[in-house]
This record gives structure tokens, C-alpha cells and sequence, in this order.
């Protein structure tokens, strides 16, 4: 039988691979997988949350219960701040960015951009849930750190991962040498190395959007998803469709067995809903390690210029022959959207 590798063991084991092997990024990886098992721990338990006292109520030990992305967002920040390799934080639960202001983070080297708990209302409903992020390096040197240091395109990511709390717990990351998968082993309260080197298939059969918004859909989405469901022996369709609400948990699904996640603009949300900063880029940088594509429909994700902080971007990603095809419909269909600027919008075709 063979040994159980260790997120810690493995982290260790790999330092050598990472752009700066100093050890802080490590450390910061570390930190992060901490957080992320507390978060997993009341996460297990939010069922109980009916006879224990509603978010908001005092719960038996007299403590006040929180919103669980609220509580995420807490624990992760406080293992960031703890840990010192961490000088600011971009959080989906924070209109503003974290200047984290201790003597040992002062100048710290990583600036990290999270989810805490993305698709948060699937856990009233016992759905899978997830944590996203993604670290950057600093531009300055030292001091503090600058809107420039925060602003970096998705290229210039040293890390991305996800934990996803779902039948198991997992968490799997890339620091650009492919991507890795370790599930929580909670007898020994452990990540333990179980997907070594992910990839994701080439094709697929699965595919993941909110049907719901057809009608408010640009035509390239339209047409996409009825080439989805027209039969064809040669590609496999009609394909499967599978949408859960959790980012996380459909693209986890889609990056084993192959498949492709889409959410794009409508009509009434330009640009999409989900962040670039925090959701986007981090799950295009772990889908391209692993050999998938991530396009906003005409370009890559990870080639976005970063304006703000919690600007959106439509997103297709997933299996390399899926997202090609998708984008020649919406190439096709949608030229219009194309000319889209940042500042500027045409009406959706
Ligand atoms: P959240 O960060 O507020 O939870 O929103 C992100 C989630 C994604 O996980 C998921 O793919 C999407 O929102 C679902 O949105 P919709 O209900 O519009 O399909
Ligand atoms: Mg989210």
C-alpha cells in the first residue's frame, strides 16, 4: 500500500517549482488550507443550523451565529494576516480592498484575491460550495503595496486553487507545473494528495449554463447550446446538461470528466457575473494547467486587462475542442458583442 502524501509534504516536496522558492508562498498555501478547514468544519455543520438557531440568533454557547460567507471571508483573512507573506487581500465580501497592516506583513511579497464561499446560497439546500482564489506577486518592492500590485493580469499569477466542501472535501491548485487535487481525510484532519496531475479531457459531453437567462442570451450562446442539443454520433450529442449554481462544483465536475461552463453577458448584465479578479482568473489559470481553455467568448480570460476590482467578465472555459467551438458560434453569431469596450456598449447579438 502506498504512503499518504500530505498537502504539507507535497507543498514542501514541490517548493523547487515555485517562481520564487523562498518558502513564502508556501507558507502562504499553508495558511489558506488552514482557513480552509475551518471554514469545512462549519460548513459540515450548517444542517444544524435549525436547531442550534438561525443565522443572526445566539446559538447554545451564547455566541452569535454568522452567515457562513461572512464567517469564511474572516477566517481566511485572519489565516492571511497571521501568516505575514500576505500584504493585501481582494475579497468578493469586501467593497474595498484588505491592507493588511502588521509589522511582519508590512512587506510582504503576495497580494491574494479570494471567493471565500462562492455559489453560498446552495448551503441552505446541502449543494456543494466552494472557495476560489488566487496570489500574485507584488510589483513594488516594498512598502505600501499600490493598486498597480493589485491590478495584474490573470497571466501573472504565481497561484490559483479552489477548495470545494462536496461529498468530500478538496482542495486543488497549480502554481503553473500542472495542477494537483488533495481531499480532506477527516480522521487525520489532512489534505491528502488524491488527483496528481489533473487534466482535463480534450472533449466532452457535458455542458453547464443557466438555462433560465436563454432568452436573454447573446445568438452565439443560443445557437451554442442547440448544437449542444442536436444529436450527432460523430461528436457525442446530444450532450448532458449540468448546472448546480456553484462555479466551483460544475467546473470541479467538468474538469474531471470534460465538459464546458459557460456564463455570459444578457442583456441586462453586460458583462456577465462573474469576477475576473477572484473567480475568472484563478479557475482559467488552473483549467489551462490542466489543458482546458478559458476565453471570455473571442479572448482569453487570463489576457484581460484588470481595471477594478471586482469587474466581471463573461466566462467559457472548460474542455480545449468545447471552448474552441463555442467561441467560433459566438464569433459567428455575436460579432457585435465584440466591440463591446469597457467603457462603451452595443446592444447584445
Ligand atoms: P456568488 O459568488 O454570489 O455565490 O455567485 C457566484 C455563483 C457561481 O458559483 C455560480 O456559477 C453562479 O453564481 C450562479 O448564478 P446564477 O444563479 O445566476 O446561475
Ligand atoms: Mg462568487
Amino acid at each position: 500500500m502506498s504512503a499518504v502524501k500530505t498537502l504539507g509534504q507535497f507543498i514542501i516536496e514541490r517548493q523547487s517549482d515555485f517562481p520564487y522558492a523562498k518558502g513564502e508562498l508556501s507558507r502562504l498555501l499553508r495558511d489558506l488550507a488552514i482557513a480552509a478547514k475551518i471554514v469545512n468544519r462549519e460548513i459540515n455543520k450548517a444542517g444544524l443550523a435549525d436547531i442550534l438557531g438561525e443565522a443572526g440568533s445566539t446559538n447554545v454557547q451564547g455566541e452569535c451565529q454568522k452567515k457562513l460567507d461572512i464567517y469564511a471571508n474572516e477566517q481566511f483573512i485572519a489565516a492571511l494576516k497571521n501568516g505575514g507573506e500576505c500584504c493585501i487581500v481582494v475579497s468578493e465580501e469586501n467593497d474595498e480592498y484588505i491592507y493588511i497592516d502588521s509589522a511582519v506583513s508590512k512587506d510582504a511579497k503576495y497580494i491574494v484575491a479570494i471567493d471565500p464561499l462562492d455559489g453560498s446560497s446552495n448551503i441552505d439546500v446541502n449543494v456543494a460550495v466552494g472557495t476560489v482564489f488566487s496570489i500574485y506577486r507584488r510589483k513594488s518592492e516594498q512598502g505600501k503595496a499600490t493598486m498597480e500590485d493589485i491590478l495584474q493580469k490573470g497571466t501573472e499569477q504565481v497561484a490559483a486553487g479552489y477548495i470545494i466542501y462536496g461529498s468530500s472535501t478538496m482542495l486543488v491548485y497549480t502554481t503553473g507545473k500542472g495542477v494537483n487535487g488533495f481531499t480532506l481525510d477527516p480522521s487525520i484532519g489532512e489534505f491528502c494528495l488524491s488527483h496528481p496531475d489533473l487534466t482535463i479531457p480534450q472533449d466532452g459531453t457535458i455542458y453547464s449554463i443557466n438555462e433560465g437567462n436563454y432568452t436573454h442570451f447573446p445568438d452565439g450562446v443560443k445557437k451554442y447550446i442547440k448544437y449542444c442539443q442536436v444529436e450527432d454520433r460523430n461528436t457525442n450529442r446530444p450532450y448532458t446538461s449540468r448546472y448546480t449554481g456553484s462555479m466551483v462544483a460544475d467546473l470541479h465536475r467538468n474538469l474531471i470528466k470534460g465538459g464546458i461552463f459557460i456564463y455570459p453577458c444578457t442583456a441586462s448584465s453586460m458583462y456577465g457575473k462573474l469576477r475576473l479578479i477572484y473567480e475568472c482568473n484563478p479557475m482559467a489559470f488552473i483549467i489551462e494547467q490542466a489543458g482546458g481553455l478559458a476565453s471570455n467568448g473571442y479572448t482569453r480570460i487570463l489576457d484581460l486587462d484588470v481595471k477594478e476590482l471586482h469587474q466581471r467578465s463573461p466566462v467559457f472555459i472548460g474542455s480545449e475542442n468545447m471552448v474552441k467551438v463555442a467561441e467560433e458560434f459566438m464569433a459567428s453569431f455575436s460579432p457585435q458583442v465584440l466591440k463591446r469596450t469597457f467603457e462603451g456598449v452595443v446592444s447584445i447579438q
